[in-house]
């Protein structure tokens, strides 16, 4: 009975150890305090309830962003287990919600996820919550219990007889520990729809009781709905993605692929259900497999000739949209965001699977092969056209000491951390801008006219559009593969555009570009919108710049309406230099938006629909957004 005790008592007090470890250094549990980590709170939660699905107990999740701040994480499973913990004698419930390693996954089997920052599981979630509760309904009872700042508030409790299957957590992550405790439903989401890619036929439901929204993903077909929902609205090849899925001893591997007739490369690679943003031995094996086989059929079809060069990975990724996903007993995962697969046998795993499967289904699908491989070879064509663009640019600039576009006013600082670029929409608003900006560090660049479509276009087409090249010479930083932002001349490049249809739509072309050619810029937070007035209202001698619809109904509701002058901006050419400086340029009273990536993907989507080739998707992308998209004309 001694020895018993002794027992619990240390267990217990290497609890409290744990927790006010995880309490003290939440970066080495979660990665950081910042949203990444707040969302790994719900990622955590929900991975529980996937894995129970995994064993196939569980076909539904349904995640709550409820209006108290707290998420709560429900699934039909067998509930998790409410028996004696042997080593604390203690509910098995309170034990996973408050040891750091009570059995990592419960011992759920099949893949593990373990290493990284991956599968620190409920304890740590607990931890780091004001408050959470637990309820678990199995063999007919409903149990619950609380807990406060990881702690249990009292016993697990007996609430009555149910005939209800399966757990629910909900917690309410700490705002002590976290500076933002407010998630974003579109992050949520897109892992949410992620985890269901992954695992076709589980049921996963989003309310946002804050906005009463909702969302259910279900996909029956795994990788290959991943693949084609990502090619949605464009013209593929071939008509449905190719797939493939081996069993190896200890390892599982599938991969899903489509060509598109656009040219970007888009790839994602997945271990364990976790994205691999960092790649690794799985995305090495995927590549180099896909590069031979191309080339291998390539020459055996006669498509490349004997004198031909091989095709290079990257134009057989052009206009790609493919995933891959493996599961494997014990990932190793590496690299700065622990989000890089280092398990050297899965490169040859990953290799074999594609030869095999891609192999298989080129000689099973002539028509479709030649496709491919001739768009490979187009990309191979475009690619040296490229080259030799970027070297007469580069050579130009060799010669011409000053090589910059003539329609750069530059200003006279060379301290690119503060120097600011101004794209401005028209020239006479480029006028205004000249003559109203601080010259020491403000530079103006008009750009002129419809600017070339970069959608249908290909990187040597865009490269010899003039206003694209001014812009690209402008920021000094190269492009594509060359671009470097060290060399880039301003550390702020602003658009200025009118508030209507052109200026939406110049604002989407040059979003899509930086995010398509110079991503880094958005990346490093250097791209910006400015935010032009839309009305000037003046009363005897005031004088307000109002910049929506909303703020001009608050002032005349403030001022009345006698002898209140409205004007309306159509455009940033009607204001003066002095106006536009004030309103919109001036450091000390301007409001800019900064481009996140995710601007940048939307307005890539956006783009992709108005201005792609497909026909039917833009009609139908123009029916779905008529309010968006009025008068536009595309
Ligand atoms: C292991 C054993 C048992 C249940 C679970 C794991 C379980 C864990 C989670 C996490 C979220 N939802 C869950 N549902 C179930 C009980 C085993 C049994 O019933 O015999």
């Amino acid at each position: 009975m001694a020895v018993e005790s002794e027992r619990y008592d240390a267990s217990k007090i290497q609890i409290l150890e744990d927790i006010e470890h995880v309490r003290k250094r939440p970066g080495m549990y979660i990665g950081s305090t910042g949203p990444a980590g707040l969302h790994h709170l719900v990622y955590e939660i929900v991975d529980n309830a996937v894995d129970e699905a995994l064993a196939g107990y569980a076909s539904r999740i349904d995640v709550v962003l409820a209006g108290d701040g707290s998420v709560a994480v429900r699934d039909n499973g067998r509930g998790f287990p409410t028996d004696t913990h042997a080593k604390t004698g203690r509910p098995a419930l309170e034990a996973v919600a408050t040891m750091l390693n009570a059995g990592g996954k419960f011992g759920a089997g099949g893949y593990k996820v373990s290493g990284g920052l991956h599968g620190v599981g409920l304890s740590v979630v607990n931890a780091l919550s004001a408050s959470m509760a637990i309820d678990v309904w199995r063999e007919g009872e409903h149990f619950r219990q609380e807990f406060r700042r990881g702690k249990p508030t009292g016993d697990m409790m007996r609430l009555g007889e149910s005939g209800e299957r399966g757990s629910l957590v909900r917690f309410l992550p700490d705002p002590d520990i976290f500076p933002d405790t407010h998630f974003d439903a579109s992050v949520v989401t897109g892992r949410l729809r992620e985890i269901a890619f992954l695992n076709p036929g589980l049921r996963i439901r989003l309310m946002d009781e804050r906005t009463g929204e909702e969302r259910q993903f279900l996909f029956r077909g795994g990788l290959v709905s991943m693949v084609a929902e990502l090619n949605r609205g464009r013209d593929v090849i071939p008509d449905a993605p190719v797939y493939a899925r081996r069993d190896f001893d200890g390892a599982m591997v599938e991969f899903a692929l489509q060509y598109n007739t656009g040219y970007q490369d888009t790839f994602l690679s997945f271990a364990n259900t976790i994205r691999t943003e960092e790649g690794g031995t799985h995305e090495a094996g995927f590549k180099a497999a896909l590069t031979r086989v191309v080339n291998d059929y390539a020459r055996r079809a006669g498509l490349l000739k004997e004198g031909d060069a091989n095709l290079g990975g990257e134009d057989v990724r052009e206009g790609l949209v493919s995933v891959v996903a493996v599961q494997l007993v014990e990932p190793q995962f590496e690299g700065q965001t622990k989000t890089k697969l280092g398990n050297p046998e899965l490169r040859g795993l990953v290799d074999q699977t594609v030869s095999d499967g891609l192999g298989a289904f080129l000689e099973e699908n002539p028509q479709a092969a030649r496709r491919m491989v001739e768009k490979a070879i187009a990309a191979a064509r475009a690619r040296e056209a490229a080259r030799k663009a970027r070297e007469l640019t580069r050579r130009k600039n060799a010669l011409e000491v000053s090589a910059l576009p003539g329609k750069l006013t530059d200003c006279t600082s060379r301290d690119p951390a503060e120097c600011e670029l101004f794209l401005v929409e028209g020239e006479s608003a480029g006028g205004s801008a000249k003559a109203g900006r601080d010259r020491r560090f403000q530079a103006i660049l008009p750009l002129r006219g419809k600017i070339l479509n970069v959608e249908r276009a290909r990187l040597d087409r865009i490269l010899g559009n003039e206003e694209i090249r001014a812009l690209i010479t402008a920021v000094g930083s190269g492009v594509g593969e060359d671009f470097d932002p060290a060399k880039a001349r301003y550390q702020r490049i602003v658009i200025m555009s009118d508030a209507d249809v052109d200026g939406a739509h110049i604002r989407t072309l040059l979003l899509t570009f930086f995010y398509r050619y110079m991503r880094p810029l958005i990346e490093l937070g250097w791209v910006y919108i400015a935010q032009p007035p839309l009305y000037r209202v003046r009363k005897g001698k005031q004088e307000r710049y109002l910049y929506d619809d909303d703020a001009l109904e608050r002032l005349i509701e403030a001022w009345g309406r006698t002898n209140v002058e409205v004007n309306r901006f159509k455009g940033l050419g009607e204001m003066n230099p002095e106006q536009l400086w004030e309103t919109t340029m001036d450091p000390g009273s301007r409001t800019l938006l900064r481009v996140s990536v995710a601007d940048a993907i939307a307005a890539d989507e956006v783009f992709t629909s108005l201005m792609g080739e497909n026909v039917q998707a833009r009609r139908r992308f123009i029916e779905d957004h008529a309010d968006l998209v009025q008068n536009l004309d595309v």
